[in-house]
């Protein structure tokens, strides 16, 4: 079967030819390891030749169904014809000018439909940068402009990048944070409300988490001296936690209530990923600022902050920018992504993938109490793992999963912050065929264990 709408015509189908990594890989993977950075790694080294639709394709002849996406970015597939079309003509009619030289239509246009399509319907403005950590690093400088204050607050299980600023602002160790310091000051983390693991259970879970949350604001930072408050609508590396419903409107309420900016870093929930254009839609919260990249531009780099246009103004001209942020050529692609976003009703795809998911994976807890949990909304699920009969968690069981789904032909991902979470981001044109048959390896891999 040859999937023709988003994404070149690979043919669609798993196909294990070699042992994976194949030989080829290994070759490239020996000259990787003596010319790239140790710092530097790959959770599966099998070299791409191709990827297009629900598969990667390997310089060995093996087709691997993609339950990645590269990390939540090819959304619309890779390499979707209106993103190669779009891409295409930009390529050939100019690479770079600079915007803060001389500007183009296709910067503006990626604006004014980040106007359109995130949430609230007041009057936005944008800035586009080049990767999700720069987009982020760039809302705390506006929303420090704004306020004229200086705290930012972050929560437990966040994670938001890898520069010097968004180290700080992610709560992980190891591998983002070890040996990386001194960070930047001023940042302060508070609980979320995680209810798989909240102590007095999930019925309490958003109340007391909110509580807590907005008590350690007051008291140990000051409302009046915070800038900025910054969540993930659903946080990604940190194991796919969905705060429980409530958490987000009480803690973006307490944001309003004090002159604070509340900024929704969805980098990775956002573009129709979890089945709404954005991940705040679902309870209708609007933040102040809001923080893209990763889907919106089909695989090429750009990032943007959008959000209130009197906050977006705060910074002197010139305050903002950087030498390649908002490239015409990902502009491009970006309208391209949209567009495709639009044709093909994505966020629908993604609520069908979720529905999908779902009920296999209740199935397969049924059958395995490792399945602890199992969450996340739209073609952003996952599984957290834990040990029989308790909820320690298990990320040996994990790290077993994932590699055998890697040796079938099945590319996955983990997450947590106890490396105990099995995430599944397909790209949102993944065929139903393919997706089941997914399942189907990991349901064997369940049973292998
Ligand atoms: N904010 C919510 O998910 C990137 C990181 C993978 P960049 N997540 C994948 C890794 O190990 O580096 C991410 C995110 C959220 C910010 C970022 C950072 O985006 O484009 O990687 O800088």
């Amino acid at each position: 079967m040859t999937e023709l709408s988003g994404g070149p015509a690979l043919p669609q189908e798993r196909r294990v030819v070699t042992a994976i990594p194949g030989p080829k890989s290994q070759e490239l993977q020996a000259r990787r390891l003596a010319a790239v950075a140790g710092g530097v790694g790959s959770v599966l080294p099998v070299f791409t030749a191709r990827a297009g639709g629900g598969v990667l394709e390997d310089v060995d002849g093996n087709s691997l169904i993609d339950f990645g996406s590269g990390i939540a970015v090819a959304s619309v597939g890779n390499s979707a014809e209106a993103v190669v079309r779009r891409a295409s003509a930009q390529l050939a009619a100019f690479t770079h000018t600079c915007f803060m030289v001389t500007p183009y239509e296709g910067y503006v246009e990626v604006c004014e439909e980040l106007a359109k399509v995130t949430p609230g319907d007041h009057a936005k403005k944008s800035a586009l940068f080049n990767s999700g950590a720069e987009a982020v690093e760039n809302a705390v400088k506006i929303a420090r402009a704004y306020t004229k204050r200086q705290a930012v607050v972050v929560f437990d299980h966040g994670y938001h990048g890898r520069t010097n600023l968004t180290m700080a602002l992610t709560a992980k160790n190891m591998p983002y944070k070890n040996g990386f310091g001194p960070f930047a000051p001023e940042i302060y983390r508070v609980p979320v409300a995680y209810s798989y693991r909240w102590p007095t259970g999930p019925e309490n879970c958003a109340a007391e988490a909110s509580a807590q949350a907005i008590d350690m604001i007051s008291k140990q930072i000051g409302a009046e001296n915070v800038a900025a408050i910054i969540i993930e609508p659903i946080l990604g590396e940190g194991g796919f936690i969905e705060p429980a419903k409530g958490f987000l409107p009480a803690i973006a309420q307490f944001a309003k209530d004090n002159g604070i900016v509340f900024v929704a870093d969805e980098i990775q929930t956002g573009f129709c990923r979890t089945g709404q254009w954005f991940a705040c839609d679902d309870e209708g919260v609007v933040p102040d600022l809001i923080t893209t990249a990763k889907g919106i531009a089909g695989g090429l780099p750009l990032a943007a902050v959008t959000g209130r246009a009197d906050i977006m103004d705060a910074p002197h001209s010139g305050g903002l920018g950087g030498t390649y942020g908002g490239n015409p050529v990902a502009c491009a692609a970006a309208l391209g992504s949209i567009e495709t976003m639009r044709e093909l009703d994505l966020n629908a795809k993604a609520r069908r993938i979720e529905e999908i998911m779902k009920a296999r994976l209740a199935k397969m807890a049924a059958q395995h109490d490792i399945i602890g949990d199992i969450r996340g909304r739209g073609a952003m699920i996952a599984v957290e793992l834990v040990k029989s009969g308790t909820k320690d968690p298990n990320p040996q069981a994990t790290a077993a999963l994932a590699k055998a789904c890697h040796q079938e032909g099945l590319m996955v991902l983990t997450c947590g912050t106890y490396g105990n979470v099995l995430r599944f981001l397909p790209p949102l044109v993944i065929g139903e065929d393919l997706l089941n048959e997914g399942l189907d390896i990991i349901e064997t891999a369940l049973a292998g264990l």
